[in-house]
């Protein structure tokens, strides 16, 4: 089996019909830039990264997978996933600019493109190639109504309607200017779901040490299940120091480009549930080295949906330090096999390959120049 072509796409979709906002990023469209990897068989290849649609920056990971990652991979066999990693991580001159941020998410989406082709052709979907464990429970926690910028009302009407659909966890935004409205917006939506149902918040970064403990020392009031990214992305000093000052565990990962990240932070004591995101930490391979990582200091693993969904419902079914994914499901319609959540579990995939198989008129729909 060989690589014959590279084509790339950029597809910008709707998240909802109202904008939405965390602590640092105002959203209207999720961005989806990848590749589809056509070969000398039957079997096409899809894999993408997942941005925040801003066009310009777009078309730096579409030129990156078309001008400088394509031709490392053209000719190759696609089922050599590790090998073909090395070839596009190491190659002196991407690895000169790259690492991080534009390269790392190009190389991502050219990766889980391999994986989705190494599957097709094994006629199984990721999971199984993976080894993992098709019958197990894997919890979806709704990430898609704990908006920032939305109303105490509005937050605890969506909170409320996700358990009522069988979600037994919600996320809300925080990082507020005050973080007294954060603190009253959570009192409210703890009292409207009840004590059982998990409660996580998440600052996207926002706040300092001093602002982060002061907030943090709070959340235990409410039961809160995590406090994500509270802190400067990189800072592992000031995560682990939060770490042991507060009593709720520590969640990160969606920001980390590489398993050394990863491994500075869980080294530290500076997270407790690990999230990294496939699409960004340099695909399947990295992503399941993190994980195994996590497992080996008897972490958590819970994904982040970048991809929204499609590849972390694979690896959670994959790997057994993962049980939990985040759900937001704006790329439902772009899919052949959307990922599905019942009762607030999600449905083991069962069509061969990765999951990111686009639907024939994605492109036409959402694709942009
Ligand atoms: C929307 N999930 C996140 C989205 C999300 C961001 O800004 O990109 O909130 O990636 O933090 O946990
Ligand atoms: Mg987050």
């Amino acid at each position: 089996m060989r690589i014959t072509r590279v084509e790339t796409f950029i597809l910008h979709v709707p998240v909802t019909n109202q904008q939405i906002a965390d602590s640092t990023h105002q959203v209207t469209h999720w961005g989806v830039v990848g590749a589809v990897l056509r070969t000398d068989t039957m079997w096409s290849g899809y894999g993408y990264t997942g941005t925040h649609g801003h066009l310009a920056t777009d078309r730096l990971i579409r030129d990156c997978i078309g001008e400088a990652l394509a031709p490392l991979v053209l000719g190759e066999d696609p089922r050599d996933t590790g090998l073909l990693w090395q070839k596009l991580y190491h190659t002196p001159s991407i690895r000169w600019v790259g690492r991080a941020g534009i390269v790392q998410m190009a190389l991502s989406a050219v990766e889980i493109a391999l994986w989705d082709l190494k599957a097709k052709a094994a006629e199984m979907p990721l999971w199984k190639l993976l080894g993992g464990d098709g019958g197990k429970p894997v919890e979806a926690y709704n990430t898609d109504g704990g908006w920032l910028n939305w109303s105490r009302q509005q937050l605890v009407d969506c909170a409320r309607a996700a358990v009522d659909e069988g979600f037994r966890g919600v996320k809300l935004k925080i990082g507020s200017p005050d973080p007294r409205d954060d603190l009253d917006r959570l009192a409210a939506v703890r009292e409207a779901i009840g004590p059982s149902v998990k409660l996580m918040v998440d600052a996207n970064g926002r706040w300092d040490l001093p602002a982060a403990i002061r907030v943090g020392r709070h959340l235990a009031e409410y039961d809160v299940y995590w406090f994500e990214e509270p802190m400067w992305f990189d800072d592992v000093g000031s995560h682990a120091v939060l770490a042991r000052s507060i009593a709720t565990p520590i969640a990160l990962g969606e920001q980390q480009y590489s398993l050394d990240a990863m491994r500075s932070f869980i080294e530290a004591g500076a997270v407790h549930f690990v999230q990294p995101d496939p699409t960004r930490i340099g695909g399947i391979g990295p992503w399941m080295q993190a994980a195994d990582l996590a497992l080996a200091h008897r972490l958590p693993v819970v994904g982040h949906a970048g991809d929204m969904m499609q590849v972390n419902v694979q690896l959670a079914f994959a790997h057994p330090a993962s049980a939990m994914v985040e759900y937001i499901p704006w790329l439902r319609t772009c899919f052949e096999e959307p990922a599905t959540q019942e009762g607030g579990f999600m449905k083991c995939p069962q069509v061969p390959g990765a999951g990111t198989t686009l639907r024939h008129d994605a492109i036409e729909r959402f694709g942009v120049a």
